[in-house]
């Protein structure tokens, strides 16, 4: 599960792991309490019931204290999301459209495809656009996800340090055939990428280049 294949993999993972056991330790708190309380002050050893005064110092502690752990959770959850949206000046742009069923990908000098190729430790941002219901950009081994909406442009970038294929999927309900919204991004060497890309923007009728005025 917990694989680094993308730049956001660790951050993601950890804050994930940090409210996860957060979450335990206040789940098992509170019930071991419960229970507690449950026992010790059970009617057949309190008879009699007592006036129970406020407490100031008890209510400013379990405000505090769970607003600075929630707090905390946003915090580090924040300081992730900032990362993604620092796109980097010289990510590669890959233009995404989602349709009912499938994604397409084009690259600066016009090349169109069906599965995402890119270089290895290259920035990439991917500008998508949906050509008709709205659906999710989802590159789980990545830890990146965005919604695809057809009014509004979004965008999203990664850099991944390990060659391999890893699954893109669509995390928005989408109609019939949702479930099978998959396509694939191959993380290559650099020098095979080159290749690639020469050889199938050639069989395209394209100059490879990827330098295309940036749009923002
Ligand atoms: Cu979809």
């Amino acid at each position: 599960m917990f694989t680094s294949a993308s730049n956001f993999t660790d951050s993601v993972d950890a804050v994930f792991l940090y409210i996860t056991a957060l979450s335990l330790i206040v789940l098992v708190g509170i019930t071991i309490t419960m229970i507690y309380f449950v026992i010790r002050y059970s009617r057949k050893r309190n008879p009699v019931p007592t006036h129970v005064e406020e407490n100031l110092t008890l209510e400013i502690l379990w405000t505090g204290i769970p607003l600075i752990l929630f707090l905390s959770m946003f915090y580090f959850g924040w300081v992730g999301y900032k990362d993604m949206r620092a796109i980097p000046d010289d990510a590669m742009q890959i233009k995404v459209t989602a349709r009912m069923w499938q994604w397409s990908f084009e690259y600066p000098n016009g090349l169109k495809t069906d599965t995402l190729y890119v270089p290895v430790n290259k920035p990439v941002r991917t500008e998508l656009r949906s050509n008709d219901v709205s659906h999710a950009f989802f590159i789980p081994a990545f830890r990146i996800k965005k919604d695809v909406y057809p009014s509004k442009l979004n965008d999203l970038w990664f850099k991944s340090d390990k060659i391999g294929r890893y699954d893109i999927a669509c995390a928005e309900y989408c109609g019939l055939k949702h479930s099978g919204m998959y396509s694939a991004v191959y993380i290559m060497e650099q020098e095979k990428f080159d290749t690639w890309y020469k050889e199938t923007s050639a069989k395209a009728g394209l100059q490879a280049t990827l330098t295309a005025p940036v749009k923002k």
